[in-house]
């Protein structure tokens, strides 16, 4: 397993759970020197940076970039997958088509998380999963010359009411036609809507290909009641590779949430 922190650009998500924020050089070289292998970025676009300048910072100190999210086409442009508008709906996929083209270059995979939307005012639910299949029939193949997969992210019943599990995710994903569609496992979503983390994360199985770590109250890994042991247990148990991402709040501040981290992270993964 990799670690990874993420670092937020977007104005709009401000109090939200992302450990170093607003300077993305100052948060490459602090996570470099931390010891992490790579930075999640969430930006506000993408133009939030060129692809020749993050291809140098992340040359400069040595970081990967392990994911890209999309949320600001919510926070920021209210644009969602299953919008009731289909033109909403349409800028909503080519949003996060652009994000696709930011991260792709770089071998970082976007996040489909806020930006998946939720069932009701006039939309049924079965109606609301063929909207967010579709578009993750379109965007699976758009990430696919990237030799990247599309990350789809269980959101808990606070934030969407369509899929709140792994197991939910699974049966989605096996419903579509492309197989470039992978899982996000957020310990804190799963601590509210699994019966518990490690079998969820086994109901994930070889569908998930990103997590995100963090403690049950969303506080930096070890700053909660999360049960760590069995979670990675399960990780280690279903083959999981890929990176422990910290999609953590900066508490009590950006560099302590960092260390806290890296220090917890080498502590179960050793
Ligand atoms: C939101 O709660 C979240 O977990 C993000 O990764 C997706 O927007
Ligand atoms: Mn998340």
């Amino acid at each position: 397993m990799k670690s990874a922190i993420t670092i937020s650009l977007v104005n709009e998500a401000r109090g939200g759970p992302f450990v170093f924020w607003d300077d993305l050089p100052a948060a490459c070289r602090q996570a470099s020197e931390l010891g992490f292998d790579a930075i999640e970025l969430f930006a506000p676009g993408p133009d939030a940076i060129s692809k020749d300048a993050l291809a140098g910072l992340l040359k400069q100190y040595q970081v990967g970039l392990a994911a890209v999210g999309t949320g600001a086409g919510w926070v920021k442009h209210k644009l969602t997958l299953t919008s009731p508008d289909a033109a909403i709906r349409q800028r909503a996929i080519d949003f996060v088509k652009s994000m696709i083209d930011f991260g792709g270059p770089h071998g970082a995979p976007a996040i489909i998380g806020s930006m998946q939307g939720r069932w009701g005012e006039g939309v049924s639910r079965d109606q609301a999963i063929d909207w967010l299949k579709a578009a993750l029939e379109v965007l699976g193949a758009h990430a696919l010359p990237y030799g990247v997969p599309l990350i789809y992210e269980p959101l808990n019943r606070y934030e969407t009411n369509l899929i709140t599990t792994e197991s939910a995710g699974v049966q989605l994903l096996q419903s579509l036609r492309t197989d470039n569609v992978r899982l996000l496992a957020d310990l804190f979503h799963m601590n509210i809507e699994e019966v518990s983390i490690a079998s969820g994360i086994q109901d994930g199985g070889r569908w998930i290909g990103h997590v995100h770590f963090v403690d049950s109250n969303r506080r930096p890994a070890g700053c909660g009641h999360m049960n760590y042991g069995p979670i990675i247990a399960a990780l280690k148990g279903i083959g999981y590779g890929g990176y422990l991402s910290a999609e953590a709040l900066p508490w009590p501040d950006s560099l302590a949430a960092a260390k806290q981290t890296i220090a917890k992270y080498k502590e179960l993964t050793d």
